[in-house]
């Protein structure tokens, strides 16, 4: 009998490790971070309606059931009604590859180390991808290989931008940086936004990220590969600058282009309108750049160019305080028309604050610190969300940045004032969790969507999290950061892993020219998209509904919900970047 019993064990094992005896139908309405979770570290996965079941069960990859249990809780969808089980395994902590059952419907999902490891490079890659006037070779751009287009060492100044000294039409080169986004421009508002908060992260691990390796054509040299990228965007950024200091706001076509390769583009070069914004931005991340790079013998040049550069476009601010963008008014004075991208702010004491704090820190110069102070002062020493037009909570993380390394004893002053700040402003989303609907601090009010809002809402909130963690060392806030990376990886109303290239259903079809045009099937790889948007301001037809969170189309298209931007990216490089290297 006994003998019986331990063959009739051993049949059963190898009818499940072939698979036969537990088969299950695959689903996505069982929400899971699809690149996997920590073996340390809380776990959640959501059961959309269609799925509910009684108790839950994770096989192992023998097909032994190692983990069995009821939801932890219910949770109701503010906007559709939608009932939804949580289901929290955290206590399953064996890496592995399993499947979460929920009756005959199941999932794949694992456990592993560094579930993040491979995207965090994946989306700085995902930059080079993007360079503008460079060839791309197969040897570092395999699929997406492409000739390069756009040199721009031949742009025509625009009659809004035009000068004694650089009157209409004259010509100037401004080659370089990344491609801003689904189009083929070039914007200085969003590119030091980007750098800035690229180089935010940096500074907070530069060993960490220090250590990357992209393969890219600079990977051969002794400087880290990340700076190298960045580089490339910082290079370009110089060559906006006017003669005076002032800085042209973008460089650009007057019309987006079709759906076509950067090769098959005709349409003239501009660089246009020299704003505050841009100045102050370009002064903001050059300043930045400046103080990191410097660090580096093979850098040192620019280190120096990059400062000089800066203080020259503070100095142009000083004297131009208030020059917004506004393409519409433009158009009505200048010829030719241009119809890109705007990124009009009329808000201006956010990016003084940055530019004075940047440069405060790279030159060490009072007048800086006095103008810093003012800015501080002037918001209320209230930290918000960084967004390419809001540059406040860049300001305040990089005096956090300061504080925490304790580089010099005056940070101390505005440093302090922000804190508390910024700890309401995470502890406001962490006490969402507990009723959320995908355990996260991001998605739980309709104002979290909206054009780029999984950068500038969940990438963004998520960095917050992490220097909330740093300054406190409360794991809380780790693990909202944590939640804030599940949403954007699949546990979320959609179920994508919004990120093209990885999870088990990502964005094919993302509002990006090259990705459409390069008659490669698959997407660039590692691009983030802008998510659900409630406005649809691109009138898709086929959106699945209007609810909040649901509000996303996997449709080249949708510009206002599947467009990619290297704003976007940053804040996703930076945010699984640092994550990746905090959890150990
Ligand atoms: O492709 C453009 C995208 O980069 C912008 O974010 C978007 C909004 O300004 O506009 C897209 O271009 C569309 C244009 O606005 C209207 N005609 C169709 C263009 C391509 O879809
Ligand atoms: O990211 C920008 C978003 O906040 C704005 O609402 C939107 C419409 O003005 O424009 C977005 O920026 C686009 C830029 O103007 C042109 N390149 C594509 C950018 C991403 O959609």
């Amino acid at each position: 009998m006994k003998h019986y019993l331990s063959l009739s064990a051993f049949l059963f094992l190898v009818a499940c490790s072939s698979g036969q005896r537990d088969s299950f139908t695959q689903t996505d309405d069982i929400r899971i971070n699809q690149l996997g979770y920590y073996p340390n570290c809380p776990k959640t996965a959501v059961v959309e309606e269609g799925c509910l079941a009684s108790t839950y069960r994770i096989e192992n990859a023998d097909g032994e059931t190692v983990w069995e249990n009821p939801a932890s809780r219910k949770a109701v969808s503010p906007w559709s009604g939608k009932e939804r089980e949580i289901i929290d395994f955290s206590n399953l902590t064996e890496p592995g590859d399993y499947v979460l059952r929920a009756g005959q419907y199941g999932t794949t999902l694992k456990i592993t180390p560094h579930p993040l490891r491979k995207l965090a490079l994946g989306a700085m890659k995902a930059f080079y991808y993007l360079r503008s006037g460079e060839t791309l070779p197969a040897e570092y751009a395999g699929d997406w290989a492409r000739e390069g287009a756009h040199p721009d060492t031949a742009v025509l100044v625009h009659a809004s931008a035009a000068t004694r000294e650089r009157p209409e039409n004259t010509v100037i080169s401004s080659p370089g940086g990344w491609y801003d986004a689904g189009d083929s421009n070039k914007y200085v508002v969003n590119s030091g936004f980007s750098t800035g908060l690229l180089l935010t992260a940096w500074q907070m691990k530069p060993k960490h990220f220090g250590a990357y390796e992209l393969n890219i054509p600079e990977s051969g040299n002794p400087t880290p590969d990340m700076l190298d990228e960045i580089l490339v965007n910082l290079r370009w950024m110089l060559t906006m600058q006017d003669l005076d200091g002032g800085v042209y706001h973008k460089l650009t076509n007057p019309n987006f282009e079709g759906f076509v390769m950067p090769t098959e583009c005709r349409q003239p070069r501009y660089v246009v309108r020299k704003t505050t914004t841009a100045t102050l931005d370009f002064a903001a991340a050059l300043a930045q750049a400046s103080r990191i790079y410097r660090q580096y013998p093979e850098y040192e040049y620019f280190a120096k160019e990059a400062e000089k550069a800066a203080v020259k476009a503070w100095q142009w601010a000083q004297k131009n305080p208030d020059i917004a963008y506004n393409q519409h008014g433009m158009n009505e004075t200048f010829d030719p028309d241009i119809q890109t991208g705007g990124y009009e702010d009329r808000e201006f004491s956010d990016e003084f604050f940055w530019a004075a704090s940047e440069l405060y820190f790279t030159t060490g110069r009072k007048n800086y610190l006095y103008s810093a102070a003012t800015y501080a002062r002037k918001n209320e020493y209230r930290f918000t969300t960084p967004n390419w037009n809001n540059v406040n909570g860049l300001a305040v993380m990089s005096w956090l940045i300061q504080g925490t390394f304790g580089f010099s004893p005056d940070t101390e002053v505005i440093f302090n004032q922000y804190m508390p700040s910024v700890l309401e402003y995470c502890d406001k989303y962490l006490a969402q969790v507990p009723n959320s609907c995908y355990q996260s601090p991001f998605g739980n009010e309709p104002f979290d969507f909206g054009w780029g809002c999984l950068s500038e809402q969940c990438c963004n909130r998520g960095i917050t999290l992490l220097f909330a963690y740093q300054l406190t060392g409360d794991s809380k806030y780790l693990t909202g950061a944590l939640q804030c990376a599940d949403y954007l990886l699949g546990r979320n109303a959609t179920g994508y892993c919004y990120v093209t290239g990885y999870g088990q259903k990502s964005p094919l079809h993302p509002h990006h020219r090259l990705s459409a045009a390069d008659n490669v099937e698959a997407p660039v790889p590692g691009l983030l998209v802008g998510g659900p948007n409630p406005l649809q301001q691109d009138q898709v037809e086929g959106y699945p509904s209007r609810f909040p969170d649901e509000s996303y189309i996997d449709h080249t298209d949708s510009y206002a919900s599947n467009e990619i931007a290297i704003n976007w990216n940053a804040s996703l490089a930076a945010f699984i970047g640092w994550l990746d290297a905090e959890i150990k």
